[in-house]
């Protein structure tokens, strides 16, 4: 070790520091203080719950720099090869009580705060939701990168830093969703450290040339650049020292060194060019139809550089998006990597970097740029560098929908990035010869596997160039996996053999998705195990089978489920104005609101109960379970979905049914709701068509925290299925093999509409939910001749499998027995037990254990 000045001061003051990290209540207490006078400035008398969150929350933070300076500096040491996950994605939510959890200080703190007179669950509260994510694949980044540092596996993550993350969710007085700016950052984040000595400089537009022949080095010069700056996140591992990073970039404009505008007086063009490259980090898009229409409200910005052909704006800013990213990401990744003095052919047994689905490839290209025109690496080397760092995550459902891949007009790269659009060219015309000489003569073929769409404009298939640049495809549960064989990428399993694609069913993290997000049953699952080791190896919940049929402790099991439905009431009661029936059986649908995850289906059984009860006399009623529908998720921006509220408006004010049947819709679901409303449910809802839903991750949640399922033949509901048993989930619908022949059915109008669903119809119709023309759009997608997603297919036998539900749940020992099964046997959807596949099958990385003297 190099100390500048005195080694041996240096280590007496490290020593001392290291005292303000120690775990006893007093330490916490002087550390929260030194935060509230000195970095927040404040006066005791002059403290709230913010300020405490946020002084509590920086102390923290301390322990958590130490130890990833530790991490860093150790894996530097040792030159390890490190994972990147590359992701626009990462679902945080809150990190306040996850860290403290994780690194096992939770009680001081709370002791702490308490003789401070502050309670730590208020406290917490003060605490932002880290929004950078839209729903499934951002959490599951999240996880993954909790199970990394707590695997030991050194790794980074990589996004972008948005100012605005998803959009905070209103739902006005019609019961429509309001999309308001999500001003996360607006309190500070206690939880980044800038580094803006380490920022990088991005090319955009430009001049490009290819040199004397394809395979030879290139050039790229002028256009505009921009800086990266870099702003980390330490992600903690659970019970180990290892710390791990995620960085985000955040755009800035170059504007104080463009003298050359600035000696001419155009001010004011200088100022604008650097708002233009802020712009580009400002906001995470919501979903993809907001790239399509542009018409986002939160992208107000004049695409002004050289910009003549008329692109659409939202979408060329997503492009900027994708490549300030991967450039800022392989900049920062190539620079470490040059440090260890390795030829450039070692570059793979240093560095694994993983695409989070199509959104990161154009890494490809730009590592291809790098090796060949910048470190004069041969075209032929660099490419077989290329694909042996890469491994490509393929998250598409929608079976048969190619449609739904990523591609980009070939006229904007060029606009954008002129050298890439080369290199993409290039990489084409080499794979294409390959084609040629294992296939010849087949032109179909070359067409449907090129880079390049054919039509105007041209497009370029990223997804194609994910799969020929990487060493591994993989899909994310067994039916998903399948189907991206089969549907999405039959011709390159052909080419390239089946070993290039695999199958990593998803994980979620038992840290926080029962350990922090239910304490009372993490604490009886310890208490009944006589361990806490299920925490780090959730296949000894298995332990908890013995007791499935224990009355004690189905007693005690039954009443941690009260309690967690108690608290998700008194939320539903303190934010709306319904009144719930707290013996209800509670069943939630929460997710991104889309059609193919068919909340339709959901609503439209819910009427039919509604029906169904209102026929009944109030002494037959009291036999029936009682219910409460739990809804919530956003939509894209102007999708409409004021059913939900319609129906429940109507339903909640009858006063006779009140007591058996309510329904609410939850505003802005986020993370940290999520926490409140998984562990209060009973039943939840897993129903998008067969072959829709890639896997979920939800449905894992839920039956990890003793709640049944509801749900298709989809995703990873089926191996859910497969692990806890088939007796205890509730199937129903088509499967996948039949979707495309009722599709045509509905194409040649010989499709059948149920009576139970024409009952429901005409109750719409009539009124009873107020306007019917709220319904119209979703009745449209039914009954215009289409249904593409089979809703009228699956009603008959998603309202049977409903009327199951009812019939398990009153036998009550029968339902609290089959809820304890499901969380004994979820231990295989561990996401532990993912990310040691990724690192085995995929990455080839090994666990680092950072000593103690480090
Ligand atoms: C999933 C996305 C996604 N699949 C494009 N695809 C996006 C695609 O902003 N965009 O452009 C954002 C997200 N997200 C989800 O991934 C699947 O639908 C889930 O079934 C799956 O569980 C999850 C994680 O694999």
């Amino acid at each position: 070790e190099i100390f500048p000045g005195d080694a041996k001061a240096w280590k007496a003051a490290i020593a001392k520091n290291a005292e303000t990290l120690k775990k006893d209540v007093e330490t916490v207490e002087a550390q929260i203080s030194h935060h509230v006078h000195t970095t927040l400035a404040r006066a005791p008398f002059n403290v709230d719950e913010l300020t405490m969150y946020q002084a509590a929350a920086l102390s923290v933070r301390d322990r958590l720099i130490a130890r990833w300076n530790e991490t860093q500096t150790f894996h530097t040491q040792q030159r390890v090869k490190r994972v990147y996950y590359l992701s626009l994605e990462f679902l945080m939510g809150r990190q306040f009580d996850n860290a403290m959890l994780n690194l096992g200080v939770k009680k001081p703190y709370n002791d702490g705060l308490k003789q401070l007179g502050f309670n730590l669950e208020d406290v917490s509260d003060s605490e932002r939701d880290m929004g950078l994510g839209n729903g499934g694949l951002g959490r599951l980044a999240a996880c993954y990168l909790d199970s990394l540092a707590t695997l030991d596996i050194p790794a980074f993550g990589y996004t972008l830093r948005y100012q605005q993350g998803i959009f905070r969710q209103i739902i006005n007085s019609n019961g429509e969703q309001v999309e308001v700016p999500d001003p996360w950052l607006e309190n500070t984040n206690p939880w980044e450290i800038p580094r803006l000595d380490a920022a990088v400089e991005i090319r955009l537009h430009g001049e490009a040339t290819r040199g004397d022949n394809a395979k030879g080095a290139g050039t790229w010069t002028g256009g505009l650049e921009v800086l990266a700056v870099p702003y980390d996140i330490p992600v903690p591992g659970f019970g180990t020292k290892t710390t791990n990073n995620i960085r985000t970039w955040s755009a800035r404009g170059k504007v104080s060194f463009d003298l050359a505008k600035f000696n001419a007086g155009d001010y004011e063009a200088a100022v604008r060019e650097a708002e233009e490259a802020e712009t580009i980090t400002r906001v995470l898009y919501p979903n993809e139809a907001s790239l399509r229409h542009a018409t986002y409200i939160l992208v107000q910005v004049e695409l002004t550089h050289d910009f003549e052909q008329n692109f659409d704006k939202g979408k060329a800013l997503r492009l900027k998006q994708q490549y300030l990213w991967v450039a800022a990401s392989l900049h920062d990744i190539c620079r470490r990597f040059r440090k260890l003095r390795e030829p450039w052919t070692a570059f793979p047994d240093y560095n694994a970097i993983q695409l989070n689905d199509t959104h990161p490839t154009l890494a490809i290209p730009e590592l291809m740029r790098i090796l060949v025109d910048e470190e004069g690496q041969p075209w032929d080397e660099a490419w077989d560098i290329v694909r042996r760092t890469f491994g490509y995550t393929n998250h598409t459902g929608a079976a048969l929908m190619t449609e739904a891949l990523e591609r980009w007009a070939v006229p904007l790269i060029e606009w954008l990035l002129p050298r890439h659009m080369q290199i993409i060219y290039d990489i084409n015309a080499f794979f294409l010869e390959e084609v040629e000489k294992k296939f010849p003569n087949d032109r179909a073929r070359l067409a449907r596997m090129s880079l390049i769409e054919e039509g105007y404009p041209k497009m370029v298939r990223m997804a194609h160039l994910a799969v020929i640049g990487s060493h591994r495809v993989n899909g994310v549960a067994a039916l998903h996996s399948r189907l991206v064989k089969q549907d999405l990428f039959p011709d390159f399993v052909e080419m390239f053999g089946q070993d290039r694609f695999t199958n990593v069913t998803n994980g979620i993290t038992a840290r926080r998705w029962l350990y922090q997000c239910n304490p009372q049953l993490a604490a009886l699952i310890t208490q009944a195990l006589g361990t806490e080791e299920w925490i780090l190896d959730l296949d000894k919940l298995k332990g908890l089978e013995k007791y499935a049929r224990d009355k004690k402790f189905q007693k005690e099991w039954a009443s941690i489920k009260q309690a967690n439905r108690d608290r998700l009431c008194e939320y539903i009661e303190s934010t709306t104005d319904v009144k719930v029936n707290r013996k209800a059986l509670i069943d939630v649908q929460v997710k991104r609101i889309h059609e193919y995850k068919r909340q339709s289906l959901n609503i439209l059984g819910v009427i039919f109960r509604y029906l169904t009860l209102k026929k009944l006399k109030p002494e037959e009623r009291k036999r029936v379970v009682p219910r409460l529908s739990v809804f919530g998720g956003k939509a894209a921006p102007g999708y409409y979905m004021a059913n939900i509220n319609a129906v429940s408006k109507t339903i909640n004010a009858d006063k006779d049914i009140r007591e058996h049947l309510s329904v609410v819709f939850l505003a802005d679901y986020s993370v940290s709701l999520a926490e409140i409303i998984i562990p209060a449910s009973d039943l939840s809802e897993h129903i998008s068509t067969a072959g829709t839903e890639a896997s979920g991750t939800s449905n894992m949640k839920f039956a990890l925290n003793s709640g049944l399922l509801i749900g298709t033949l989809d995703g990873a509901n089926i191996e859910i299925a497969e692990a806890i048993g088939d007796e205890n989930v509730f199937f129903f619908g088509n499967v996948t093999e039949d979707v495309p022949r009722l599709r045509r059915a509905h194409q040649a109008g010989e499709a059948q509409y149920p009576p139970e669903l024409m009952e429901v119809v005409d109750a719409i119709r009539s009124g009873m939910f107020g306007d019917g023309g709220v319904f119209e759009p979703l009745l449209n997608t039914i009954f215009g001749g289409k249904d593409y997603y089979l809703i009228s297919d699956d009603f008959t036998s998603y309202l049977e499998a409903q009327r199951m539900v009812d019939v398990a749940f009153v036998d009550q020992s029968s339902w609290v027995e089959k809820t304890i099964h499901t969380t004994a046997r979820m231990g295989r959807f561990a996401s532990d037990r993912a990310v040691m596949q990724y690192a085995d099958e995929i990455w080839n990385v090994e666990p680092v254990k950072i000593p103690d003297s480090a």
